[in-house]
């Protein structure tokens, strides 16, 4: 695999700046952006298009810097720019901390260290790792990836972290392993999850899965950090899954546990409405989902009114047919 050292264009600020005004209307700051270090630019004098500031609240937010990382040459280019961090690190879906996209300050509530993250079933080396081990033991790269959530809305992220095949090949599953399990952190004390009336009975822990042979795509990928440093709690800290071909909810955040098992098994938004979130999950433009087309999606942070973001077409695998299309051939 080559690398190359590459300066954090996701930092530069977005030159295609289209519309007014912004997605959340806080108190935002430039000077102490710059004292804090966070290398996003200042929106110039009187063209205040989009916002390329950010939140002082959410900037406490972002984690540590991780250095020394290089990006991945075949992950260089996702085809668009990368989201803005403050558009990428504000609009979440975690349910366990409430049923809107704005959880980031109650995502804070997530306790991190310590952290142990349980690998275990058909394996050879049964293994917990803690949060040091999280960042050292596996050599880390920074990806930009191309996501889609099944909602209909997109970003570009530039993920740090490690092919799961590098955690395959710690742990050594066994031949009869045929699906992995992972599972995401819960305590109903801190992840009340959302005060919906659709919500309760959800089937907690949040859980996902994959097949072997996914999770040993080259793709699969298991990030520890994003925009170049480890992973604020709103995207999953300190471990979360990101499968850029699939939906995004087939990304569980916040890993505690991976099981290698020889039955597909039961996840989260399978197990509440199978014919709305499919194992599978892939990205698939022709294949609607029940409520609404997948035929086009939305940029996050390419606008600011929710409903008229510019709608881009939906691409096959989201744009990693190369990749993956053998998987279901
Ligand atoms: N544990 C957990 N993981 C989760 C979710 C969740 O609610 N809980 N939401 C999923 C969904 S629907 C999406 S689109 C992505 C959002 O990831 P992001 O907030 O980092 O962009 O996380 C996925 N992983
Ligand atoms: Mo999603």
């Amino acid at each position: 695999m080559v690398f190359f050292k590459a300066p954090p264009d996701w930092q530069r600020p977005h030159p295609r700046v289209t519309s007014e005004g912004v997605f959340w209307r806080r108190r935002r700051f430039m000077t102490s952006l710059i004292g804090a270090g966070v290398g996003l630019a200042a929106a110039s004098a009187g063209g205040c298009q989009r916002s390329t500031t950010m939140d002082a609240d959410l900037a406490r937010t972002l984690g540590e810097p991780l250095l020394g990382v290089s990006r991945n040459r075949a992950f260089a280019d996702a085809g668009r720019e990368p989201t803005l961090q403050q558009y990428a690190s504000s609009y979440n879906n975690f349910y366990e901390f409430g049923g809107s996209k704005n959880i980031w300050a109650s995502a804070q509530a997530l306790p991190v260290d310590p952290w142990r993250l349980e690998v275990t079933g058909l394996v050879k080396n049964p293994t917990t790792y803690d949060l040091d081990d999280l960042t050292r033991r596996f050599d880390l790269e920074e990806r930009i990836y191309r996501f889609r959530c099944v909602e209909a809305w997109a970003m570009v992220v530039p993920w740090i972290g490690f092919p799961m095949r590098a955690l395959m090949a710690a742990v050594e599953p066994t031949a009869a392993a045929k699906y992995v399990r992972f599972t995401s952190f819960y305590d109903s004390a801190v992840t009340p999850g959302p005060n919906l009336g659709f919500a309760r009975n959800l089937p907690w822990p949040y859980t996902e899965g994959l097949t072997v042979d996914e999770m040993a795509n080259e793709l699969a990928f298991f990030a520890v950090g994003v925009y170049g440093r480890t992973l604020p709690k709103q995207h999953g800290a300190p471990i979360r899954m990101v499968v850029p071909w699939k939906y995004g909810f087939k990304g569980a955040k916040s890993i505690v546990k991976i099981e290698f098992v020889a039955e597909q098994p039961a996840t989260f938004w399978n197990t509440l409405t199978p014919n709305e979130y499919k194992f599978e999950a892939n990205v698939e433009p022709d294949v609607p989902h029940p409520r609404w087309s997948q035929k086009k999606e939305r940029l996050v942070g390419e606008s600011t009114a929710l409903f008229s973001w510019e709608e881009q077409p939906t691409v096959i695998y989201n744009g990693y047919g190369e990749w993956v299309a053998g998987l279901y051939g």
